[in-house]
């Protein structure tokens, strides 16, 4: 590794050992880093710099910033936390916030003085929030004064947290005033490519949170890859997205504009109206969200426009065959569908939109590699289901986590997917691996029942499980929300198992269905299915005690 500019190297201290590393492969020719690299100069300043400081960077309900006024606002806060907040390069740095303009200020601001930014979820509670605080013992958090009730409560469950600055209290003591009399210029600290400049904490969903850690150089390649080569944007362009910046699928829909200088809509609500009503008011071009919110926006088209839109991705969860089809007939687009992860840092199977196999997620991202293992890590061949293993120039670094063994095997880094591949190289997802049913000796996708249910026009949002069973060990059990004005009685029980016999294999077919009014999410919006199974698991045992 080149030589660190950390002089707090927790970060670089508690990287895995490097025989537990994935392979990373740097082959293609965008891929070449110089050792010495801040990336917020590559992100931020070079605009500036090439006479483009003018150029219209951010947009939001309230203020809209050109790149100058940005690096500006990012200086004066990077003098800030190197000044009187005592940040020295390789310090973590709590951030906390919905997504505006001060979020991507001080996650800028944190890493173009050398720092390590850690966000976030703003839905996050104090005990969760305290976690990452112990975990990466950070001393400082930079939260928007809103949030200030929780951010409260978790300073008494982590004393590591030495200090708050809140922004947006409009008190003497708040981040703008701090920075109203610091300078607006600030040299980006000459960090290594190979230095820490972010954690990202996974969501969580079994087990505790995992800290991924990803250098300056990775915030470039992911650039260079999913969005150079599959979404080409141009730097006219206008983003916009729904996911939280925490989410490193929401703070690629920063990095990814900014890297070609490109501009960007922030909003400070992440409902599927609010993002269609800001796609409206702003004209944006490129949309960056999950595949339930483009299923949201189908029917919210009469009351605002769409039709500026170019480019749409979707990520996050499978995107059901259904919903690509829907978006396609009224929209005149195809959704570009991309497999991410936060160990991975973003998209690394995905394909350009002349490529796209509807219901595929698609073929490696260039640069990366991927593979189908079965479960002893021997590659499978093509047509059998399998553990998908992939590798490029991001990839898996825990924080201090013997997890790290888990994801990554022989330099490959297993998602806990379970995918096919064709014999044309298309990746069809299946599911999550321990989301696999096996019922009645048959492997069932839970997500391939979702997708057939989905497409049933009573149905808005489903989850499907397996339910234990007396007689038949588990059956395929589906929860559903139903549209406004739809009553779910057994006829339509009854209906909707008729329905989804027709669409897919018909051993598939949901032998239970729960009408319910909301699907339990995690706070990147996916959904729980372990929460699920567990409802399934409970209501199993009630009616066995019954
Ligand atoms: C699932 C998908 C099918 C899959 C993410 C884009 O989701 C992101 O990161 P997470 O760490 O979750 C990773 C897991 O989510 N998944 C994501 N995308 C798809 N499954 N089709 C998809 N298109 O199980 C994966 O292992 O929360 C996504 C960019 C950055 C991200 N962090």
């Amino acid at each position: 590794m080149a030589k660190t500019a950390h002089v707090d190297t927790f970060a670089r201290d508690n990287l895995p050992p490097r025989e537990e590393w994935p392979d990373l492969i740097f082959t293609r020719p965008e891929y070449q880093y110089p050792e010495r690299l801040n990336c917020v100069s590559r992100f931020l300043d070079r605009w500036v710099e090439e006479g483009r400081g003018d150029q219209p960077c951010i947009y939001t309900s309230s203020q809209n910033l050109s790149y100058r006024e940005l690096q500006q606002l990012v200086n004066r806060i990077a003098n800030v936390l190197v000044g009187s907040l005592g940040l020295v390069p390789g310090g973590r740095v709590l951030l906390r916030s919905a997504n505006n303009t001060m979020m991507v200020a001080t996650y800028l601001a944190v890493i173009k003085a050398g720092g390590v930014a850690v966000a976030t979820m703003p839905l996050l509670r104090a005990k969760e929030i305290s976690y990452p605080i112990q975990k990466a013992r950070i001393p400082l958090a930079l939260c928007d004064a809103s949030l200030a009730d929780e951010m409260e409560k978790t300073r008494a469950l982590a004393p590591e947290l030495k200090q708050v600055v809140y922004w947006g209290s409009g008190t003497p003591q708040a981040l703008e005033a701090l920075i109203a009399q610091a300078s607006d210029a600030f040299a980006a600290v000459d960090t290594a490519s190979d230095d820490v400049c972010l954690i990202a904490f996974t969501s969580g969903t079994t087990g505790d949170p995992k800290g991924t850690m990803h250098f300056h150089r990775d915030m470039l390649a992911v650039c260079d890859g999913f969005a150079r080569n599959v979404l080409r944007a141009r730097p006219e362009d206008r983003f916009i997205g729904s996911a939280p910046l925490a989410f490193t699928f929401g703070f690629g829909g920063v990095l990814f504009p900014m890297h070609i200088g490109a501009s960007f809509i922030l909003l400070d609500k992440a409902t599927p109206e609010h993002l269609a009503a800001m796609i409206d008011r702003f004209k944006a071009t490129v949309c960056f969200t999950a595949p339930t919110a483009y299923r949201a926006m189908l029917g919210l088209r009469d009351k605002y426009d769409l039709t500026s839109l170019r480019k749409c991705v979707s990520a996050g969860e499978a995107l059901p065959k259904g919903t690509f089809d829907a978006w396609f007939k009224a929209t005149g687009l195809k959704l570009i569908d991309g497999i991410g992860s936060t160990e991975m840092l973003h998209i690394f199977i995905s394909t350009t939109e002349d490529e796209i196999r509807p219901g595929a997620t698609g073929k490696p991202v260039p640069g990366y590699e991927a593979k189908i293992v079965d479960d002893e890590g021997r590659d499978a061949p093509p047509g059998t289901l399998g553990r998908l293993a992939v590798r490029g120039p991001t990839g898996c670094r825990y924080l201090a986590d013997p997890r790290q063994r888990k994801y990554v095997l022989n330099g490959w880094n297993l998602t806990g997917d379970t995918y096919v591949m064709d014999e044309d190289g298309y990746f069809w997802y299946q599911s999550r691996s321990d989301d696999m049913i096996v019922s009645a000796g048959y492997n069932i996708a839970g997500p391939d029942v979702e997708a057939a249910l989905l497409t049933h026009e009573a149905v808005a949002e489903c989850g499907v499980v397996g339910a234990p069973d007396e007689a038949r060990g588990t059956i395929v059990k589906a929860y559903v929300v139903l549209r406004p004005g739809v009553t779910g009685d057994d006829a339509l029980v009854a209906a909707l198992q008729d329905y989804v016999k027709r669409e897919i294999a018909p051993y598939k077919y949901p032998r239970a269905i729960e009408f319910v009014t909301e699907l339990p999410k995690t706070a990147s919006g996916k959904l729980q299915r372990f929460t699920l199974r567990q409802q399934a698991r409970d209501a199993a045992t009630r009616t066995a005690a019954e």
